[in-house]
């Protein structure tokens, strides 16, 4: 996908330009977070921001473990129009409530400043020793825009629409459906039917957002989480049967070009100003979830997530083409949660994320960019544990379901732990992809944030992860060299 127009390019050239300028004075890694809805990107800033500011256990992140990491804080972030990352507010919840936070719904961003001492002599006498981490936070359901981009109002309507006629979607849809098939496109345009249409495909997005694990990818993102542009005529519109291009003054006219208005006044700007300028790129799923709820929610996910990785720019850049533009030179996949399996486990869930992710996997290493695949969690919610039971020891989990956790037809309370066998994952990747099998019989039960130990003098030690330090290693390493 291109961006498609030239003052799009001149913006990011400038801006590079700039960054560039500026990284004479201290290097700046630009970390895209990038996942869909309820992926763990929250979750995930806030507890690489803890780790390194609290002295958190990080010993495959060598520049840290080696004691070459002088120190972390945040700092003021770059970009004076876009909001501060609530960095405080996400570590209260998470280490004094113990709970999950919120659902994102607006941007922000922070810059973490690391200091460190260079593992080489030369560069230690000469380097200065900083390091900028900027990243960027937003709801997971404007991702699914970046698809857009590249898609005429025509082609859009035609995909949405078939889309809602498949078995999975027909049910939720068929209010939308209904009204839309007694709609003529080449009418007159018209206020009020434009509204109604918009109300009933939002409906329809939305049951589907809620439904079999809610992981449903049609866009427009912002039909759901509109931000700040609730109500505005840029987003309310709705895909239509058309039969050619329609009249001046059609319906058909009017929400082809409010489609047209939604890309370039929500779509492409977001893309601007946070994707197109990203150095490195840590993409992350809930892989989980997905083989929970079966073989099509596989294929939903494997399929928005090509059509999103599809917007980025990857490769190696050389010194000219780096000046002009930024490209994403490193890029890791992350089945995020893996805290919800045993450790046994943790290979074959990183197989089916490779698999997911193969073709983008692919594209980034024709473009010599340098790729992994990681099964992770951000916050370690449970402990390890052999449970035997008649006779046979099962590798199982231990941790506190939320309020409301249904297990073995128990109801917790959310102060009570429970010891579970979670299940295996197939151990041939490929079962998870096969339309005809029953979804992955792995116990999927939501934990609470763990409690935190404390040390003698009063202060808690930093959140527990699993291969957060990998993950950082992989994405900051060199940089710290
Ligand atoms: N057990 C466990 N649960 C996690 C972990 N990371 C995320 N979760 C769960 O996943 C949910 C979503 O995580 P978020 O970080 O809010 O996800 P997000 O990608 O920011 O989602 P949006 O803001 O909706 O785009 C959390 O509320 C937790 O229930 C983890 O490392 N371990
Ligand atoms: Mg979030």
């Amino acid at each position: 996908m291109q961006l498609t127009t030239l003052t799009d390019e001149t913006r990011l050239v400038l801006a590079n330009l700039g960054d560039r300028a500026f990284g004479l004075v201290t290097p700046t890694v630009r970390l895209g977070v990038t996942g869909l809805a309820r992926a763990g990107k929250t979750v995930f800033i806030t507890a690489l921001v803890h780790n390194l500011i609290h002295g958190g256990r990080l010993p495959l992140f060598k520049a840290y473990a080696a004691g070459r990491v002088a120190g972390a804080a945040l700092q003021p972030q770059p970009d004076d129009g876009v909001p501060r990352f609530d960095y405080e507010r996400h570590v209260k919840a998470l280490v004094d409530e113990r709970l999950w936070p919120d659902s994102t719904r607006q941007i922000s961003e922070l810059r973490l400043t690391v200091r460190y001492e260079s593992a080489s002599f030369v560069s230690r006498t000469v380097g200065s020793g900083q390091l900028h981490l900027d990243i960027v936070d937003y709801p997971g359901e404007w991702l699914l825009d970046l698809q857009l981009l590249h898609k005429s109002y025509a082609d859009w309507s035609k995909g949405a629409i078939a889309k809602a006629g498949t078995p999975g979607h027909k049910p939720h849809a068929a209010a939308w459906l209904a009204r839309l098939a007694a709609v003529n496109a080449d009418a007159a345009e018209d206020e009020a039917l434009a509204r109604e249409l918009a109300a009933l495909f939002t409906g329809y997005l939305r049951v589907m957002r809620t439904t079999d694990g809610g992981l449903s990818t049609e866009p427009p993102g912002r039909f759901l989480m509109p931000g700040d542009l609730d109500n505005s005529p840029a987003l309310t519109f709705s895909p239509l049967n058309l039969a050619g291009d329609g009249a001046a003054g059609s319906l058909a006219r009017m929400m082809a070009r409010r489609y047209e208005a939604y890309k370039s006044v929500v779509v492409r700007p977001f893309f601007r100003d946070h994707f197109a300028r990203l150095d490195r790129q840590i993409v992350l799923a809930d892989v989980l979830a997905a083989l929970n709820a079966g073989p099509a929610a596989i294929a939903e996910l494997e399929s928005a997530l090509a059509g999103v990785l599809s917007a980025f720019r990857l490769g190696r850049s050389g010194w000219l083409s780096g000046f002009v533009s930024r490209r994403i030179d490193r890029i890791l996949f992350v089945a995020t949660k893996a805290d919800h399996l045993h450790h046994g486990d943790h290979d074959r869930l990183e197989a089916i994320l490779g698999r997911l992710v193969a073709r983008a996997v692919e594209r980034a290493k024709y473009a010599r960019a340098k790729v992994d695949v990681l099964a992770l969690a951000s916050v370690r919610a449970t402990r390890e544990a052999s449970v035997t039971r008649s006779g046979e020891t099962l590798p199982s989990i231990i941790g506190t379901p939320l309020p409301g956790e249904m297990v073995d037809g128990r109801t917790f309370d959310g102060n009570t732990e429970v010891a579970l066998f979670p299940g295996d994952l197939p151990r041939d990747s490929n079962a998870a992809f096969k339309a005809d099998t029953a979804p992955t019989d792995v116990r999927f039960v939501r934990f609470r944030p763990p409690k935190l130990e404390r040390t003698a003098e009063g202060l808690t030690l930093s959140l527990p992860h699993i291969r957060l330090d990998r993950a950082l290693e992989f994405l900051l390493g060199d940089k710290l060299a």
